[in-house]
C-alpha cells in the first residue's frame, strides 16, 4: 500500500513532511487538491478537522501536520536515539513551529503592512538557532543524527531566504547548516526536481 499525502499543490506546511520522506527515500504518492476542488466542499467534509494535509498509510488516516511528521519520524528513525533526545527534538520543533506560525501570519494576513517589522525581529530569532547549532558539535539540532526538527528548521531557512535574501548573512552556522542539508543527496535531487520547483511556497502567491 503506498503512502499518500493529500494537500494543496503548494509547499506550505506539507513541505516538512515531503523533505523528510524524500531524504529518507520513502516512496509516497502525492494527491494534490486544487483550490477549485476544495471549494466544491466534498473533500473538506471528508477531513476529520475540515483541513489538509491528510496522510494515509494503509488503514491509518492521519490529519494534523505535526502528528503526521511525528508518526513518520518514528517510523523512519529520525526521532532521536532515546526519550531524552526525543524530548529535546520536540522542544526544538515547537520553537520552529512558532517561527512558522509567525511566518504564515505574515504571508496570509500582514504581508503588506508588517513585512518590515517582521524582518527587523527575524535576526533575534535566527540568533537563537545559530547559538543552538554552535553548542551542538553533532552538526544537527539535537544529538549526532538528523531528526524531524532538522527538516523543519531547514524549511524555515529556505522560506526566509526567499522572503529576505540577506536573512542568513550574519549567521555562519545557519549558512553551513543550510548548505549541509541542501547537499544531502536525496534532498539535493528533490530540490532539483520539477515537482519541488513548480510548487509555489504559499497558496496566495506571496513569498
Ligand atoms: N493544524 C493544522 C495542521 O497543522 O495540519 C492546520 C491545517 C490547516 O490550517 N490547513 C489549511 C486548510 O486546510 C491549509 S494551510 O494552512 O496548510 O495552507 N485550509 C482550508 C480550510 O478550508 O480551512
Amino acid at each position: 500500500m503506498p503512502l499518500v499525502l493529500t494537500y494543496f499543490p503548494v509547499r506550505g506546511r506539507a513541505e516538512a513532511i515531503r523533505l523528510m520522506l524524500q531524504d529518507q527515500k520513502k516512496e509516497y504518492k502525492e494527491n494534490p487538491i486544487s483550490l477549485e476542488a476544495w471549494m466544491e466542499g466534498t473533500v473538506k467534509k471528508s477531513c476529520l478537522f475540515g483541513q489538509l494535509p491528510k496522510f494515509e498509510d494503509g488503514d491509518l488516516t492521519l490529519f494534523q501536520t505535526n502528528a503526521i511528521r511525528r508518526y513518520l519520524a518514528r517510523q523512519l528513525g529520525v526521532y532521536g536515539k532515546d526519550d531524552k533526545e526525543a524530548a529535546l527534538i520536540d522542544m526544538m520543533d515547537e520553537s520552529i513551529q512558532d517561527i512558522m506560525n509567525n511566518y504564515v501570519r505574515l504571508i496570509y494576513m500582514e504581508y503588506d503592512t508588517k513585512k518590515e517589522s517582521y524582518l527587523k525581529e527575524l535576526p533575534s530569532t535566527l540568533a537563537r538557532f545559530e547559538k543552538i547549532l554552535a553548542c551542538n558539535d553533532g552538526g544537527f539540532l539535537v544529538g549526532k543524527q538528523i531528526s524531524l526538527a532538522d527538516y523543519f528548521l531547514f524549511l524555515q531557512l529556505l522560506n526566509h531566504q526567499v522572503l529576505s535574501p540577506t536573512a542568513l548573512d550574519d549567521f555562519p552556522k545557519l549558512q553551513a547548516y543550510r548548505d549541509k542539508m541542501s547537499a544531502r543527496p536525496n534532498i539535493k535531487a528533490y530540490m532539483n526536481s520539477d515537482a519541488f520547483k513548480n510548487r509555489p511556497i504559499n497558496g496566495n502567491g506571496k513569498q
